[in-house]
């Protein structure tokens, strides 16, 4: 199976403003050097890196009000959210390179934003140990990296909420969460409260890897705008060390390229965001080359033919 893929491009968010601890602001340049841009030369997708945009730094405080670094986080998120506007309204396909996940408030805004102008279909599949929907209430750790899905849905303060104008960016009903193992106490009564579609590490034992990627890319057609949000602490700790929090009993490797490749099969992804690599933690880059790896499973990159 030949596919073509629209041009893409690579955009570098090096903070960790949102995040527990540092060292995704090392994220990009570990991704460019385990050769992300490369790799996807290879498989025929003409590709531009943009660089990296510019924001604070991290002013490494205490939160404040149930926030740490909100004003750094906001800059940095209306950056993205400018940059990958910008390159869905040329057509091309931004990439994401964080960066901390609280950066996938500003690329899912604008990309939230760019299908409701052109008449398509929202899908977000969020790659995730956590669910990333506490609120300034509730979070244990102020840290705005565990807040981006409540933001999208419109919880949360107006500066992340009213990012791209309106709000909500998002319903809770356009995304779905797979690999979820870790999840606070009162995260837990806010994702049911709004119903968000959780495909946890218990759900996937269960039925499977194959079943639950069916029932998540469920409804894609070819209006669908699929967005890929890909929280490298997704992955199994064992084969993906290079994350600032790690949470055992993750997809493997099998189960991982699985999940990109059926992704792929759908042709319709459109935007990716790869988050949460940690470079100082990391072994020998080891987990941006598995990312890059999986990346390229994205893209189509399969052991044999198949259709
Ligand atoms: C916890 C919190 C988190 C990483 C998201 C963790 C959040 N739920 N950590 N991604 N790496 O502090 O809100
Ligand atoms: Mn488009
Ligand atoms: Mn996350
Ligand atoms: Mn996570």
């Amino acid at each position: 199976m030949s596919r073509t893929y629209p041009p893409v491009s690579l955009i570098g968010a090096p903070t960790d403003v949102g995040a527990g601890h540092r060292g995704a602001r090392m994220g990009p340049e570990a991704l460019r050097i385990a050769g992300l841009g490369e790799a996807l030369t290879r498989r025929g997708v003409d590709v531009i890196d943009r660089g990296n945009l510019d924001g604070p730094r991290n002013p490494w405080q205490k939160p404040v009000e149930g926030y740490r670094h909100l004003a750094e986080v906001v800059a940095w998120n209306r950056a993205v959210m400018d940059a990958v506007g910008a390159e869905l309204d040329e057509g091309r396909m931004p990439i994401l390179l964080g960066g901390d996940h609280c950066l996938g408030l500003g690329s899912i805004t604008a990309v939230a934003r760019h299908c409701r102008k052109n008449g398509k279909q929202l899908r977000v599949l969020w790659l995730d140990a956590h669910a990333d929907f506490n609120t300034h209430q509730v979070t244990p750790s102020g840290n705005v990296h565990g807040m981006p899905v409540a933001c999208l849905c419109g919880l949360g303060p107006e500066a992340l909420t009213h990012l791209g104008g309106d709000a909500p960016a998002m319903r809770p009903d356009e995304i779905r969460q797979i690999g979820i193992r870790s999840v606070d106490e009162g995260e837990k009564r806010l994702v049911q409260e709004y119903g968000l579609d959780v495909y946890d590490m218990r759900y996937i034992d269960e039925i499977g890897m194959k079943r639950v990627m069916e029932e998540a890319l469920e409804g894609v057609d070819e209006d669908t705008h699929l967005h890929v949000s890909f929280d490298v602490d997704f992955l199994d700790p064992s084969i993906a060390p290079g994350v600032g929090t790690t949470v055992p009993g993750g997809p493997n490797y099998r189960e991982a390229q699985l999940v990109m490749e059926m992704i792929a099969d759908t042709g319709r992804m459109a935007s990716l965001d790869i988050v949460e690599l940690n470079p100082i933690i990391d072994k020998r880059n080891r987990t941006a080359r598995l990312a890059v790896d999986l990346v390229e499973s994205l893209f189509g990159k399969s052991t044999l033919m198949r259709d």
